[in-house]
């Protein structure tokens, strides 16, 4: 890689997340329950979230002392270098909790706002998935790229829930209509791996309301140097409104049918 930041970056991303990953994989404990609790009872943080934030931020705290740091069980820090790291320390924590393999460390680093380096690591799978701006996406050292795009109708898609009851009744009513216009639907759990699937090809879309930055940074920088295109409503970056993946032509059809259907919003209000 000729950029020497970037190829530092995912060097220091890469190796923070398998030294997280290798942590929660072999140091779960039989007896994991929840330590807290954030949105609503289902909203919930272990032990292991926390300590896998804490390895990671004190790992880039080392490597990267001048960097920013936003963690979703608390990590803030501002930074001095204009990178700012954005971590998930385990993205499917729901999953993690209850001993089911679809979970990951998700690991980005942005400089001045843009997202320039992702890592995705996906334990239980074998698989670490990453990519820097420009320079394609792996999953090791394999070139990903997005499955060719489909008619909806053909389309295997993958998408989550909030925790909040009434945004889940809403994204409910959402998939009900969405769900025989399309192949099938996936739930998988954990966003980030869903993202990398897109760029893998093992999903054709993916979409999601309610996802924080730290869920779908890295998995969408990772899809798009598969090829993918993201985005939330029409003419809107992915955010916490709404979160798009799908491969070029694909995404517009999925796009336009989700805003039809106001998958942006909670409820019809
Ligand atoms: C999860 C997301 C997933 C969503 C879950 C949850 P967490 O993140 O990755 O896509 O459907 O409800 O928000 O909370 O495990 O980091």
């Amino acid at each position: 890689m000729s950029d020497p930041l970037k190829a530092e970056l995912l060097t220091v991303a890469l190796e923070a997340a398998d030294l997280a990953g290798t942590l929660l994989r072999d140091g779960r404990p039989d007896d994991l329950g929840v330590a807290a609790t954030k949105t609503s009872s289902i909203d919930v943080v272990t032990e292991m979230d926390l300590a896998s934030e804490k390895l990671i931020t004190d790992f880039l705290a080392d490597r990267r002392p001048g960097d920013g740091v936003l963690g979703e069980e608390g990590a803030s820090t501002e930074g001095t270098s204009g990178v700012r790291w954005v971590i998930d320390p385990i993205d499917g924590t729901v999953n993690y909790l209850y001993g089911l393999p679809s979970w990951s460390v998700s690991i980005a680093a942005e400089l001045d706002g843009e997202t320039i380096v992702g890592v995705v690591a996906a334990p239980m799978r074998g698989e670490t998935y990453s990519a820097a701006l420009g320079a394609g996406a792996f999953a090791g050292d394999r070139p990903l790229r997005v499955r060719p795009a489909v008619p909806l109708d053909q389309a295997l898609i993958g998408t989550g829930f909030g925790y909040v009851a009434a945004r889940r009744a809403a994204q409910g009513d959402v998939l009900r209509t969405l769900l025989p216009e399309v192949r099938d639907i996936r739930r998988g759990g954990s966003a980030a791996i869903d993202l990398c699937d897109v760029a893998c090809g093992r999903l054709d879309g993916y979409y999601e309301r309610g996802l924080n930055p730290w869920d779908y940074a890295a998995g969408a920088l990772i899809a798009r140097e598969a090829g993918a295109v993201t985005g939330g409503r029409p003419g809107v970056p992915a955010s916490t409104e709404l979160t798009v993946a799908a491969a070029p032509g694909l995404f517009e059809r999925l796009q336009g049918r989700l805003e039809e259907l106001g998958a942006w919003r909670d409820g019809l209000a």
